[in-house]
């Protein structure tokens, strides 16, 4: 196996997970594609890139950010590579590294701003609460404790894959003060809570979000209890074919996630994701700010340039 199906293998089995890593994965095996390519014409690296794409974007169904990237960075590579006939294949497959290397280190900078405008929203002390682990979610606390603010986090643990201790984790280790519960343990906190934060798989164009299972029973809690509920992402996970009425596939992933060997007559679900309506969400906190829901679809398609 070589090693971009090894790492579309990976990012199936959860060993890459969270839609940004997933997004970064994504780059990193077009980068791959063509450090690796034996292409001897400009044709056929077009050929081998738009193949990988192809293959890249269905590796998990219900990511727009890795999609969208994937279309706009090969889109731009195909380009370069038709707008330069005097190049050749080398020089070439040097351009689009470096290229979709850019991407990557975009991606860090629109992380550092939502870190910035994130924390910028946190109470001085307080609890927040999360649920699954977001890589935005946890680069924004972190940002707020080196900003010197007193916040505590509980986290869902997130059957069945528990991503919630890698939250934990993560966040003990930066020397936060974190407390991980069973899902349905979160109603004795959230009467305490200050802020809901949760990270971003997809927006649709009214502006709801779809993220890790649980996401929605956690925001109703948050209603509640009137507590605020925030979703932090970058503007890549809005999917510009929802604007098109088109409704975003929820991933299933194998009952044996849930239970090994169930008894027989026992059916097992498995979604990966659920939808939180755009009424329970006080803003998404984006690269460039926090904005309402129902801003989120035109500021989002400013950034994605190719737009379908
Ligand atoms: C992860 C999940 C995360 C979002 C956002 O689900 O739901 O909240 O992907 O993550 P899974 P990030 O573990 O199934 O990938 O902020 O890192 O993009």
């Amino acid at each position: 196996m070589n090693r971009v199906d090894k790492l579309l293998k990976d990012i199936k089995a959860l060993k890459v997970q969270g839609a940004r890593n997933v997004a970064k994965a994504g780059i990193c095996a077009i980068i791959w594609t063509v450090e690796d390519s034996k292409a001897k014409t400009k044709e056929q690296l077009i050929e081998e890139l738009r193949r990988a794409r192809g293959k890249i974007m269905h590796v998990r169904p219900t990511e727009p950010m890795l999609r969208n990237m994937m279309r706009e960075s090969v889109d731009f590579a195909i380009s370069e590579i038709a707008g330069r006939p005097a190049a050749s294949v080398e020089a070439i497959k040097r351009k689009v590294i470096r290229d979709e290397e850019e991407y990557l280190c975009r991606m860090d900078a629109a992380m550092a701003n939502i870190a910035e405008f994130g924390a910028m929203l946190l109470p001085e002390k307080g609890m927040v609460v999360t649920h699954c682990h977001s890589s935005t979610v946890t680069g924004i606390l972190k940002r707020a404790k080196k900003d010197g603010k007193k916040i505590s986090v509980v986290c869902c643990e997130t059957r069945p894959r528990f991503q919630g201790r890698i939250t934990a984790a993560e966040l003990a280790k930066a020397g936060m003060d974190v407390t991980i519960t069973v899902d349905m343990g979160l109603n004795k906190f959230m009467k305490k809570a200050d802020l809901v934060l949760v990270g971003a798989d997809a927006i649709t164009a009214m502006g709801d979000l779809i993220n890790k299972v649980g996401t929605s029973s956690v925001a109703r809690i948050a209603r509640m209890n009137d507590v605020s509920f925030y979703s932090a992402a970058e503007l890549y996970k809005y999917d510009p074919l929802t604007l098109y009425g088109e409704r975003e596939e929820i991933e299933e992933r194998d009952p044996k996630e849930v239970w090994e060997r169930p008894p027989r007559g026992v059916k097992v679900s498995n979604p990966a994701f659920d939808a939180t309506a755009a009424r329970y969400i006080n803003g998404y906190i984006t690269e460039m700010g926090v904005v309402p829901p129902q801003a989120l679809s035109s500021i989002a398609m400013k950034k994605l340039k190719g737009g379908l």
